[in-house]
């Protein structure tokens, strides 16, 4: 028996960008953190940006929440690494000695959410109760830092009990990388109802698939590692589905699927290039979705090469927009504003709503710039949880956004963020402080 609740909503959880938002270029593999390593960053206006999008999105009548920034720096990397004393000694010592180690510890990289968890909801695990399992993130030292954290925040935004339950990472092994939802996609006639599980994978361990292709970066999500989080969360395998990414699409900057495709309801909007087996991967994936429901439509829109090059859907990142479902029942792309300067993704966006064949009605753009030169845009800031009416009640108030924790929120960033943050500022002593005070004082926000 599927189990279907028709009161639940898609809530997202945006990250709140942390105070130490910075360009140290981390991400090998991701083009435009790779690009922007050293540029001066403004930690404030990335706070403000990621905030307005909360903030209008909640305002068109959606489920907004957040989940806050972590403590930085984090102590135990650096630790791992060797350096000891007090804390003050140990990020003098990091600065002098291994400097890109300070800046991994120092990442705001937690602000991109969409890498946090992979999450099912209830109607779709086998004990419905919403099930949580924190990225290992094992592929980018700086990102690996963040599960223990993630795990905390998400135990106190979803508490463990009768209505959620949390799940340790995926084990870590050479390879065994899992990036959380960047790579998951859920399908369903609309929210409530039992949905198929789309996992991409860029490569698989055991099989050594990546071995056998030719890859310029790294490929991220292992399918092992979507296995076991589909596992745990007891989906039944009729709403589960796998397909590989393509190796073109990685090696063009790809590094997540959400950088490629996006997905919502019964919407797939994808570039040709994404998926490995191309239009073989389209129609076992609608074959897996029509066994669910075979007399629902389900809209699958294909991007060719030849509307938006590969390159452009990377540097506009058109595919990370979030793709959501308003009161009406219609849907909004939710695009970050270098969409509007690359003329090919322009043009396409102009005449998918003029098109009026899909349920897309609305392209709403956003200033991201900040959270953009490193390669997360309006998809990786936020995490997807579908939750029913009562389990939206059993979240604390403080991690929902309305005027008031956005007004709150607003003045926090206001007092306790930096204007300007360059990576050889990470070594100032002053930050420390500054850290530890903006934290003491957003436990205050968060009651
Ligand atoms: O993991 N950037 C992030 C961006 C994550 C985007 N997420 C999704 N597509 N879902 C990453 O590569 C750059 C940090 C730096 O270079 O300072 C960074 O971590």
């Amino acid at each position: 028996m599927m189990r279907m609740d028709t009161d639940a909503v898609e809530v997202n959880f945006d990250g709140l960008v942390g105070p130490t938002h910075n360009y140290a270029g981390l991400s090998f593999g991701n083009v435009a953190s790779m690009k922007n390593r050293g540029q001066v960053a403004r930690p404030r206006e990335a706070a403000l940006q990621g905030l307005a999008k909360m903030k209008a999105l909640a305002d068109l009548g959606l489920a907004q929440g957040f989940i806050p920034p972590h403590p930085r720096p984090g102590m135990q990397l650096l630790r791992g690494f060797g350096f000891a004393g007090s804390d003050e000694a140990v990020i003098a010592a990091a600065s002098k000695a291994a400097p890109h180690l300070l800046a991994a510890a120092y990442s705001a990289s937690p602000m991109w959410v969409a890498n946090a968890a992979t999450v099912t909801p209830s109607s779709d695990s086998f004990d419905g109760k919403v099930h949580f399992t924190p990225a290992n993130l094992v592929s980018k030292l700086h990102r690996s830092q963040e599960a223990p954290q993630t795990e905390r925040w998400l135990r106190r935004i979803f508490p463990e009990g009768e209505r959620f339950a949390h799940h340790v990472p995926v084990p870590v092994g050479q390879g065994m990388g899992d990036e959380g939802a960047a790579n998951h996609t859920r399908f369903a006639p609309r929210a409530g109802m039992p949905g198929l599980h789309f996992f991409v994978y860029g490569h698989s361990v055991f099989a050594n698939v990546e071995d056998t292709r030719r890859l310029r970066f790294p490929s991220r999500q292992a399918k092992e590692a979507s296995e076991a989080v589909a596992r745990a969360h007891g989906i039944p395998s009729r709403q589960v589905h796998f397909e590989l990414q393509s190796a073109r699409a990685i090696s063009a900057g790809v590094f997540h699927n959400d950088v490629i495709s996006v997905g919502n309801d019964n919407v797939l909007l994808y570039h040709e290039a994404a998926f490995e087996h191309g239009a073989r991967a389209i129609k076992s994936l609608a074959a897996a979705y029509h066994a669910l429901y075979p007399s629902q439509p389900f809209h699958l829109i294909k991007v060719t090469q030849r509307r938006v090059p590969l390159v452009d859907a990377v540097r506009s990142y058109l595919f990370n927009s979030q793709l959501v479902t308003l009161p009406d029942g219609s849907m909004a792309l939710v695009t970050p504003g270098e969409c509007q300067e690359v003329k090919t993704v322009a043009a396409f966006l102009r005449q998918l709503v003029e098109d009026g064949r899909t349920p897309i009605r609305r392209v709403l753009s956003f200033d991201l710039r900040q959270s953009m030169r490193n390669g997360g845009g309006p998809a990786c800031l936020r995490l997807r949880v579908t939750l029913t009416k009562r389990e939206l009640a059993a979240v604390p108030g403080a991690f929902l956004i309305d005027d008031s924790t956005y007004g709150r929120l607003v003045e926090w960033v206001m007092r306790h963020y930096r204007e300007v943050l360059a990576p050889e500022q990470l070594s100032d002593p002053e930050l420390v402080a500054e850290l530890r005070a903006a934290m003491e004082e957003l436990e205050r926000v968060l009651g």
